[in-house]
């Protein structure tokens, strides 16, 4: 036995945890371990800073400080803390008293130009946890990192403010979480968990510390790198697997073909090994996962002097990948400027609706919007700019409305950039009558509408993919 496995041993299972980080992802993994009837006490830790010590008080009083809709966590989050297994804290200090202590921090970009992740808060936590924790403690980071921490830097600082050697005295692994918002509870419970540590017996330490959460969901042991690598691949996957299907939409529309013909065509093979990931063209690539998982992945190849055999002076397809969904914007308002031409009108001075901000369906979730890109193109050229959005009610600099009759009114041009369900009831003669326009153009970046009831009614239709319509007889009055 390991002079750690003999720590553990002395310190019998898991009961008292620790969870840095009361956000999307540190309040339902808190609730859960509460609920979990082997663990006798939960403490959540959150910095009494200005702009989120307000949870403190509010998660002791079992209430929920996340926005949107989250089946049950609500409910039990007031039973855990009713029944005393959950409570808040700002108290680091008592770490020293936790036989495991999970940060669910989060690491955004610095800027979006260097995409240098801004790792200060997460270090801020694992100093924390480094200066008070006791031999024997088990350490799970669970942020989204580069590849390379928690071997590396996140290491380091814990055995710097402890004293202690990882793997030897204390435990450390990555668990990275894979929860989406408006799901959190059951993405927890149901999605399989990546369970990575520095060596063996922290991962099995960490694997007792998520079986009991787990209903569907079953542990998948690796090591921490491995974890960190997947967690970074599997969205550096889906933007890559998107990338493909929005090239090939943009080859079908120069080619005349409608691409969703093309898409389901490809998808129609199936079979053991043989299908094909098709997803959906779009007018881009928003959220706060798959637009920066890639870069977290890019950094951990090239941190460290790796030997990387690969293809010379070849740009990283995961990069071309981000390139492409990234131009999707720009080709949105491409067409949006040959819709203009085509009845000889210039993007200065039109006005052009924006239908759509968040940067998912029916979500108020706005993190990275392709819209904003595409908007910043159209005010360049001097158009006239206003956004619908039913769900997004606020965004720094931006003016943003729900009333659609009211965005839409006098449009020289209506964009679909998101594809809200309330959209696709949108009929062409109502546009029509409230633009008041002989000839509206339409962009349609998500396959929401169907073109010929708009270029039956005179609109110049314009949509992602869609070679077979694009270059459409303008029907005039
Ligand atoms: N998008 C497309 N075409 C597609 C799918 C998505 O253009 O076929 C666009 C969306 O419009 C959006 C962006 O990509 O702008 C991201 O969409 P998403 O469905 O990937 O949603 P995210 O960003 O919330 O991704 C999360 C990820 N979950 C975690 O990181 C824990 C991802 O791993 C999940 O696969 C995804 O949710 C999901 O499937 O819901």
């Amino acid at each position: 036995m390991n002079k750690l496995e003999l720590l553990l041993k002395e310190r019998g299972q898991i009961k008292k945890i620790g969870v840095i980080g009361m956000g999307y992802v540190g309040i339902p993994s808190a609730v859960l371990f509460a609920d979990a009837p082997c663990f006798n006490k939960v403490l959540g830790f959150q910095r009494n800073s200005k702009n989120s010590g307000y949870k403190i008080d509010l998660l002791n009083r079992g209430e929920c400080p996340l926005k949107g809709e989250e089946p049950d966590l609500g409910d039990l989050l007031a039973r855990v803390v009713k029944a005393g297994k959950l409570e808040c804290t700002h108290d680091f200090s008592k770490i020293s008293g936790l036989d495991a202590v999970t940060l669910a921090i989060q690491t955004p970009f610095a800027n979006s130009k260097d995409l240098e992740p801004d790792f200060s808060a997460l270090f801020d936590g694992i100093r924390n946890v480094g200066k008070y924790m006791r031999p024997g403690i088990l350490v799970v980071l669970e942020s989204t990192i580069t590849p390379g921490t928690t071997e590396g830097i996140a290491k380091q600082i814990l055995e710097d403010e402890s004293n202690l050697k990882a793997g030897e005295d204390f435990a450390l692994a990555h668990a990275p979480e894979r929860v989406m918002v408006g799901r959190l509870l059951k993405n927890i419970r149901e999605h399989d968990r990546i369970v990575g540590g520095v060596n063996e017996t922290s991962t099995r330490r960490a694997v007792e510390l998520y079986s009991p959460v787990l209903t569907i969901g079953k542990v998948i042991p690796m090591s921490a790198t491995a974890a960190e690598i997947t967690k970074t691949a599997e969205n550096t996957f889906r933007d890559l697997q998107i990338a493909a299907i929005n090239q090939l939409a943009l080859y079908c529309e120069c080619m005349g073909i409608n691409v969703y013909d093309v898409r389901k065509g490809v998808d129609s093979l199936k079979g053991e090994g043989i299908t094909r990931a098709v997803l959906w063209p779009g007018a881009g690539v928003g959220g706060h996962c798959l637009t920066k998982d890639t870069y977290h992945l890019e950094r951990g190849v090239k941190m460290g002097n790796l030997h990387l055999d690969y293809p010379k002076d070849t740009d990283s397809i995961y990069v071309l990948a981000r390139k492409i969904n990234d131009f999707m914007p720009t080709h949105m308002y491409n067409l949006t400027t040959a819709a203009l031409e085509k009845i000889g009108k210039k993007m200065k001075g039109a006005k052009i609706a924006i239908l759509g901000w968040a940067f998912i369906r029916d979500s108020d979730d706005a993190r990275n919007t392709p819209s904003e890109p595409y908007r910043n193109l159209c005010l360049r050229a001097e158009a006239k700019i206003i956004v619908h959005d039913p769900y997004v009610m606020n965004y720094p600099g931006i003016e943003i409305s729900d009333d659609l009759k009211k965005v839409v009114m006098g449009a020289d041009a209506v964009v679909f950039l998101a594809k809200h369900s309330e959209y696709f009831n949108l009929k062409a003669d109502w546009i029509k009558k409230i633009t008041g326009k002989e000839n509206t153009i339409v962009v349609d970046g998500r396959n929401i509408i169907e073109p010929d009831d708009f270029i039956s009614k005179g609109f110049v239709y314009k949509g992602i993919g869609r070679g077979d319509k694009n270059e459409h007889v303008v029907v005039l009055a």
